[in-house]
């Protein structure tokens, strides 16, 4: 994305920061064009360009409305929530539009994107009537002891652009009920999806300074929401390498810091399965969304009796596919994100084809003629006969680009299906429930399915992976959430009338 301040057409607009409830320039003055993936000659609008300036006075604004939101018990925070989900509920389409525009995911897919917003935000609301802390027995007789749920004050959300709307919601709504006050800033390819939630927030009645919303680039924008001190938490999506800096810098001020990085995920196709089933599932995963999940399907193993009946039907769909613009109805995948995604793509193709080995079985190129001239498209690419060790199989690629790695049995499968430095999703397709059970058990992984894709986790279970992918934190549901967005403060009572000493104090 270009620095700019390009030619507006008809339809884009110049978009500010929302800084203590109104809505502002940066303080830099320069702005971003935000283009259309599929059409680089569409530009969505112009967004700001913003600088540590921008992010102290977002910070001081949320310091300034932290006392009075906290203070606003939660049932009441949550009413907000409520009506929040009712406005992304009736502006679902409008939003869903906005998103395949700037994100270029199928309509279908910026649907669910808004859908999963929704459901976070209505099942986060429902936390407002519980918020549970516990009580328990204490050592001494006529005394009291409980614990209780406090927010840990402001946080910074860091969030990618490949679901603009579902993981700030991820974020966002849980940090609200708990009555933190934030500075969210999303990805620089997709801000307006965000800019869509935090103006239905506003609407809904979130108070001035509740929600912040700073944009830019990472280094500008994204670095001083790590080192501000006011800060108490930084909550990040996005690579392991960036993941991983953001991290170091918030440990210099003790930030909380909750990751969820890279994934290279598996489904493991056994010799039983039903393979018509495997190979949709496959597509599913690995071609959805362009492969830009980070739960995408990315790494297909297939018992070696299933593999030549298998890669068969997997090609004979693939060949299908297709591929435009997302706002055609009749589009299955998308554009990727932006020319640096299509460099990296093409760049992991390249390696694959220089792999002793493995073979590009279909797909491979750019497409840049007619109709796909002005976007970045790359066709859905199948490499097989792949061993796990080759750099195709061991890295992120984030694209439509797809492994088939032989093996002979189950726990073959499952040594390849753990050799890798990441751990979110993986998958098994088999009939055979001992199989099943044993996979699920073996996998060092935070998702697993049986029998489906290893992409569409639903928000009331917790999201997130083991090694590379995560620092051990859990999104989604709600007791995973609730660890990151909120502090114990265990309270005693003693109602003895008599100075009672504990137990150690006492021997
Ligand atoms: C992501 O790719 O970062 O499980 C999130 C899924 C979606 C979320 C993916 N519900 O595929």
């Amino acid at each position: 994305m270009a620095t700019a301040r390009a030619k507006l057409n008809g339809k884009s607009e110049i978009y500010k920061n929302y800084i203590g409830g109104r809505w502002v320039k940066p303080a830099s003055g320069v702005l971003m064009e935000n283009r259309n993936p599929a059409n680089i000659r569409d530009l969505v609008g112009l967004f700001p360009a913003s600088t540590a300036e921008d992010v102290d006075a977002a910070v001081n604004a949320a310091i300034e409305a932290f006392p009075k939101w906290k203070a606003m018990p939660a049932p009441k925070r949550a009413e907000i929530l409520y009506r929040l989900g009712q406005i992304l509920i009736e502006r679902k389409e409008q939003f869903a539009t906005d998103m395949t525009r700037e994100m270029g995911k199928v309509l279908k897919e910026s649907r669910g994107d808004v859908q999963e917003a929704i459901d976070m935000t209505f099942y986060t609301a429902g936390e407002g009537r519980r918020l549970h802390g516990y009580t328990t027995p204490s050592e001494l007789p006529e005394k009291m002891a409980m614990c209780m749920r406090q927010p840990v004050g402001i946080c910074s959300l860091i969030t990618p652009w490949n679901f603009p709307m579902a993981i700030p919601s991820w974020k966002m709504m849980p940090a609200l009920v708990c009555g933190n006050t934030l500075i969210i800033k999303p990805a620089e390819d997709t801000p307006l999806s965000t800019i869509n939630l935090v103006k239905a927030a506003e609407e809904a009645g979130v108070p001035a300074g509740v929600i912040n919303i700073v944009m830019g680039k990472g280094e500008d924008a994204g670095a001083p929401l790590t080192r501000n001190p006011g800060i108490r938490l930084v909550s990040f999506t996005g690579s392991t390498d960036t993941g991983r800096i953001v991290a170091e810098k918030a440990a210099r001020t003790g930030k909380i810091c909750s990751l969820e990085m890279g994934g290279k995920n598996v489904i493991m196709v056994m010799d039983d399965a039903d393979l018509e089933l495997a190979a949709e599932g496959a597509i599913w995963g690995a071609f959805g969304t362009s492969g830009q999940r980070c739960t995408a399907s990315s790494r297909i193993v297939v018992h070696k009796k299933a593999y030549k009946k298998f890669v068969e039907k997997l090609t004979g769909r693939v060949k299908s596919l297709r591929i435009g613009n997302g706002l055609d109805r009749k589009v299955e995948v998308g554009p990727v994100i932006n020319e640096d995604a299509v460099r990296k793509i093409l760049y992991y193709i390249g390696v694959g084809k220089d792999e002793d080995g493995a073979t590009l079985h279909f797909g491979g190129n750019r497409l840049d003629r007619g109709d796909y001239k002005y976007g970045y498209f790359i066709e859905p690419t199948i490499f097989t006969d792949v061993e796990p060790q080759m750099r195709i199989a061991q890295e992120e690629i984030f694209g439509p680009v797809v492994s088939i790695i032989p093996c002979r049995n189950l726990e073959e499968a499952i040594e390849i299906g753990n050799g890798v430095i990441y751990g979110l999703s993986s998958s098994i397709y088999t009939q055979d429930l001992n199989r099943a059970f044993r996979a699920m058990e073996a996998m060092n992984i935070g998702i697993f399915y049986v029998n489906s894709s290893t992409i569409g986790a639903e928000v009331h279970l917790p999201f997130g992976g083991t090694k590379a992918t995560g620092n051990g934190h859990r999104e989604g549901a709600m007791a995973t959430s609730l660890e990151i967005f909120s502090e114990w403060k265990a309270i005693y009572v003693d109602y003895s009338g008599k100075l009672q000493k504990a137990q150690i104090d006492n021997q």
